[in-house]
């Protein structure tokens, strides 16, 4: 069973997004379920999605990546054994750290009769509010953008032409081997090709050896 996770910082369009992609792949004969991590006091997504006709799951209470790894866990082996998704699509919080949510998602093994394989890990990035961003919490949007086999810059159906231009220069910066896409989950734009990638491609499994190596690159050679 694939799991793949839709990341990004809070507001950069996940579930938009990825609405969009589970029913492209619902379409092309998947069997999809989401799970969509809220860390927030609102937590009004999972019934949102459900009013698609998709099966969603809510997880609440912290960041299933690390706080609730093992509610998370449970609730990935709970979905394979009685729904049988062939691809779980994750929301994870705007906080959560992709390579925590591969490690988490493969606890579920413990707890059914299959094997997690991860799709490529997408991370949207907010084309609007880069520079924002990047002023507020950089650290945080690059780990996910270093953690990504996809960066996915999200939003340009309204971002200036400058925007779009200067959030590729510092994703390429950060993780040159990330494929860069851009697109908008509003228009649609991209969706089919994101689609595409999570039902063909795979990305490696959790290996502490790597998380290591990528978290050194980013706090210490960089100091
Ligand atoms: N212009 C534009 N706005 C978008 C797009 N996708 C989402 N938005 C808007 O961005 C805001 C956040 O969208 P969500 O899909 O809720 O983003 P999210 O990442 O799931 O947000 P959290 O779950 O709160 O972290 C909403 O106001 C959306 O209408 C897009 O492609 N283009
Ligand atoms: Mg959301």
């Amino acid at each position: 069973m694939k799991i793949a996770q839709i990341a990004g910082f809070l507001g950069s369009g996940k579930t938009t997004f990825l609405i969009e992609v589970a029913k492209e792949l619902v379409n092309r004969g998947h069997r999809i379920a989401i799970v969509v991590n809220d860390v927030g006091d609102i937590n009004v997504d999972a019934k949102f999605i459900e009013s698609y006709g998709l099966k969603a799951k809510e997880i609440s209470g912290g960041c299933i990546c690390c706080q609730i790894a093992g509610s998370f866990a449970t609730t990935v082996a709970t979905l394979y054994n009685t729904f049988k998704p062939d691809i779980i699509i994750v929301e994870p919080s705007g906080v959560a750290i992709p390579w925590g949510l591969k490690r988490a998602a493969e606890y579920s093994e413990e707890e059914m009769d299959a094997k997690i394989e991860h799709a490529p890990v997408v991370t949207l990035v907010d084309a609007i509010r880069i520079e924002e961003l990047l002023n507020s919490v950089r650290r945080l949007v690059e780990t996910q953008i270093r953690e990504a086999d996809v960066v996915f810059i999200n939003k340009i159906d309204a971002a200036a032409p400058d925007k779009i231009k200067y959030a590729e220069e510092f994703v390429r910066q950060v993780n040159p081997n990330a494929k860069i896409m851009h697109g908008s989950g509003r228009n649609n734009q991209g969706v089919k090709e994101i689609a595409t990638l999570i039902e063909k491609d795979l990305s490696p499994r959790y290996d502490e050896a790597v998380e290591k190596e990528l978290l050194r690159k980013q706090y210490v050679e960089r100091q």
